[in-house]
């Protein structure tokens, strides 16, 4: 008989699942509730994991192979059990064997808390990012914090965002296991001190003031169809004693409690920020906090396979996620130099090879610095350090630019003005061997710019490595039926390489296919309907067309020109009752950052333009506003699948990349898009004539910026346009409180950074080319079909093949399966 954790047949998954129900929650058919069976569901896939996770870690520790560290402060890995199932292939049986049970797996899978440790796009590119690394079997382990809160939950109450406490693990998480016997110490605080070692050679030790316990908790990371489970470890912040016990003894109970709980706050809670730094000394702490635990770990790993650290580089090549984790740098000279005894040159060069930089963001207020005033006394040693390394790279600066005093400035790590600070990016790019942007303009940008005197020293360590997406969870997990129409045809590989579905490009013009392709959005448009009227109480109809913008709110991405052009058409329609125009569904999501006024304030006018659109008599079903709150990867996994079109309208120039324009293509939506981040890219593989663009390029902004930019002459000249932004001023959408959106208005008129206006005409008269083209639905649906069969190249599998062989420089490793007999055990 087959083993009850590791056996793959229906018999023996029905039978570890009602013994997981029995022994684990100690319920039985009629005490248990959902929760319960979605417990025991989730123990049998682990089992099923742990034994090749075991397996994977045994061979990386036994042949001393290279593996990729990724360290990101954030990571949006979405449920973990129905992924889990589509990479052991064990998603159909499953489903039968649960079926059997008299219950429906989709009832059990959304029982799962949705991990949500992220902002938004980067912290779901790294999740991308790990699951293809296990599929293509390379080593790596992910590295991040644990926070006890992750995103905050986002309700909408009379149009406004509210932020609730995300409790995720309230219930347990089934998916992590702690280690507490490999938890290591974070030194914080404090002073440094100079001594002479036994040999006399001079050396530095910080004495902290403060001593935290990081302890990892590692949840597996299965690969598709690969016996390969990697590792994300997230540290969780600790007291080092339980509590201070002199405190204690003296009396001092508040005290010693305290010290407690305030180690503990350096994992509570993730900082709600997307695209803008927080610049705060326990977000410094939360950096440094991971970072230092993770090279900690990973030294020891290292040395216990090697005899010294002088070839670190071969054991591991670390990426920095952004600037975030970049006091990794510092701390890996600290740890070799002050508690390695190594001399900083060997270290400087292991630290140089170990170390690469992506750069997410060009936005200027994005770019981290720390004030000395806040680094020096938190981390008196690494600021040291980083005077140190500033210090002989300004000496080489200055050898290789004789007199060239502006540059020197214009490289310095350290800023000083407003504020002395330490510039974290140039930090990262010279104790880095690889730079990379992610997307083709935004690398070419950040070398023509915000990155360019480095580029002008390093031009060999720029590297372009555009982002992807993983067709496991964007394609087969949400969107089930395209994946089985694709596997009808084609058979699996498309999984495991997405560009595969080239082949189908023929099929876009057999009229059977498309229809079955149109039945097939159909369908992911009612089920979305469904969770929009459950949400909301507001009812859409799937045949209009689904127009969808969900990404994080923020003003360069600009959600309001959006609102700009649903006004327009509601005047339309109000002008003209009986006018002809194509029936759409605008739907919205996405989260403000708390203290971000303007982007909470848009959220308002989304839903106060919805409120009146959606009851308006004349309109009857023509237009609908949706606003879907708390936007997360669960809910994203239900929308990508039902747009006919996506909205990714940023101002040329500012969307780094983008990764929600990739999902939508993917699953067949059509692009009205600028000539930004991927969206470039992603029309030239889509070909120019599938795909809506408008507006200026990033060029033609930076141009119109410099002459003067005069966002009034835009609306004095534009009737209509004028028209939409007088009834934003005066209350039209806001009877009880008239002046609710002039910060709106006035900072579109006064500013506007983001030229909506200078794009609003091209934008609209886009938009009028779509609803046309839609009506013609045979060859909406041609487009919609090469749209998602041409998207092979935005899968991150291509994207991480690429870092593996250009920049980590790093092989696969093949992990064989015996069959685990705990008799031999
Ligand atoms: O990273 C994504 C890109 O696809 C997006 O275009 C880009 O906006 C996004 C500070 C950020 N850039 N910077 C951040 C997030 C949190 C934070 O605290 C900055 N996110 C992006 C993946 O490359």
């Amino acid at each position: 008989m087959e083993d009850d954790r590791t056996g793959m047949s229906l018999e023996t998954l029905k039978r570890a699942f009602a013994d997981h129900l029995f022994y684990l929650q100690g319920k039985d058919a009629s005490s248990a509730d959902l929760a319960d069976y979605y417990s025991a569901l989730a123990y049998t896939v682990r089992d099923r994991l742990l034994h090749r996770w075991l397996a994977t870690q045994e061979v990386y520790a036994c042949k001393a192979v290279k593996r990729v560290c990724y360290l990101s402060a954030e990571f949006l890995m979405g449920r973990h059990l129905g992924n889990s199932l589509i990479n052991l292939n064990l998603f159909e049986k499953i489903d039968q064997a649960i079926r059997e049970s008299g219950l429906e797996l989709q009832d059990l899978l959304s029982e799962e808390e949705d991990p949500g440790l992220g902002n938004g796009g980067l912290g779901r590119l790294a999740a991308c990012f790990l699951d293809s690394l296990a599929t293509l079997e390379i080593p790596a382990i992910g590295y991040g914090i644990r926070y006890e809160f992750g995103i905050f939950y986002q309700q909408i109450r009379d149009g406004w965002q509210v932020e609730i406490p995300d409790q995720w693990l309230r219930l347990g998480n089934v998916w992590e296991l702690p280690r507490r016997e490999e938890a290591v110490e974070i030194k914080l605080g404090g002073y440094t001190e100079g001594y002479h070692d036994p040999k006399g050679n001079y050396r530095v030790s910080w004495v902290a003031d403060r001593i935290i316990l990081a302890v990892p908790y590692d949840t597996p990371v299965p690969g598709y169809d690969t016996n390969v489970v990697n590792i994300l470890r997230l540290w969780k912040a600790e007291a080092g004693d339980e509590f201070n016990f002199d405190a204690f003894n003296a009396g001092n109970y508040d005290r010693a409690v305290a010290d407690k709980m305030s180690s503990e706050n350096i994992s509570k809670v993730l900082y709600p920020n997307d695209n803008t730094p927080q610049g705060r000394t326990l977000r410094l702490e939360q950096q440094y906090f991971f970072v230092s635990a993770s090279l900690q770990d990973m030294i020891r790993k290292h040395l216990a396979l090697n005899p010294t650290l002088d070839n670190f580089q071969d054991s591991f090549a670390i990426q920095l996620n952004d600037t975030h984790p970049t006091v990794a740098i510092p701390e890996l000279m600290r740890l070799l130099v002050d508690e390695h005894a190594m001399d900083w040159d060997a270290a400087w060069s292991i630290t140089n090879r170990t170390f690469a930089y992506t750069n997410h963001t060009l936005m200027p207020e994005a770019l981290e610095r720390w004030p000395v005033r806040l680094l020096g006394p938190t981390l008196p040693r690494i600021l040291e350090i980083i005077y140190e390394i500033n210090h002989r790279f300004l000496e080489d600066v200055r050898s290789w630019y004789p007199g060239d005093e502006a540059r020197l400035s214009r490289l310095s790590i350290i800023e000083e003005e407003p504020e002395k600070s330490v510039r974290m990016a140039y930090l990262a790019c010279i104790g880095s061997h690889a730079i990379n942007g992610v997307a083709a303009l935004h690398t070419e940008l950040l070398k023509r710019d915000t990155l360019h005197d480095f580029y002008e020293l390093w031009p060999e360590k720029f590297f372009n490595k555009t982002n992807g997406v993983t067709p496991r969870r964007w394609i087969l997990l949400s969107n089930p039926q395209l994946a089985a129409l694709f596997t009808e045809k084609i058979g699996k590989k498309w999984l495991s390489n997405l560009d595969e579905l080239k082949q189908l490009e023929p099929c876009a013009e057999d009229p059977e296919f498309r229809s079955r392709w149109q039945a097939i959005k159909l369908h992911n448009k009612q089920v979305l309907a469904e969770k929009i009227y459950e949400r909301t109480g507001i009812e859409v109809d799937p045949h209009s067309l689904f127009d969808i913008q969900v990404k994080r709110i923020h003003e360069y991405k600009r959600q309001h020109l959006a609102v700009l052009h649903i006004i327009a058409l509601y005047n339309q329609i109000k002008a003209n009752p009986g006018i002809n125009i194509q029936p759409r569904t605008f739907i919205f999501a996405g989260k403000a950052a708390p203290g971000y006024y303007q982007a909470k304030l848009i959220i308002k006018l989304i839903n106060a333009v919805g409120t009146i659109v959606n009851r308006d008599p004349d309109v009857r079903g023509r237009l609908k506003v949706v606003f879907l709150p708390n936007f997360s990867v669960s809910l994203a996994q239900y929308i990508y699948p039902a747009a006919d079109l996506s909205e990714q309208i940023s101002t040329a120039g500012k969307e780094a990349s983008g990764t929600g324009n990739m999902k939508f293509s993917m699953s067949g939506a059509l692009t009205i898009g600028t000539l930004d981040g991927a969206n470039i890219e992603i029309r030239e593989e889509v070909h120019p004539e599938n795909f809506f663009l408008f507006g200026l390029t990033a060029e033609e902004v930076a141009a119109l910026k410099d002459k003067g930019y005069r966002p009034r002459d835009y609306y004095n000249s534009n009737a209509q346009l004028k028209e939409v932004i007088d009834q934003i001023a005066n209350g039209t959408f806001s009877p009880s409180e008239p002046d609710l959106f002039k910060p709106i208005t006035d900072s579109l008129l006064q500013q506007d950074d983001y030229m909506l206006l200078a794009d609003y005409q091209a934008y609209v008269e886009c938009q009028d080319e779509v609803s046309k083209a839609y009506r013609d639905q045979d060859n909406w649906t041609r487009m919609s079909i090469l749209n998602s069969v041409r998207t092979g190249k935005f899968s991150s599998d291509r994207t991480i093949a690429e870092y593996a062989k250009e920049i980590w420089k790093v092989d696969p490793v093949e992990v064989p399966l015996e069959v685990y007999d705990p008799a031999n055990a």
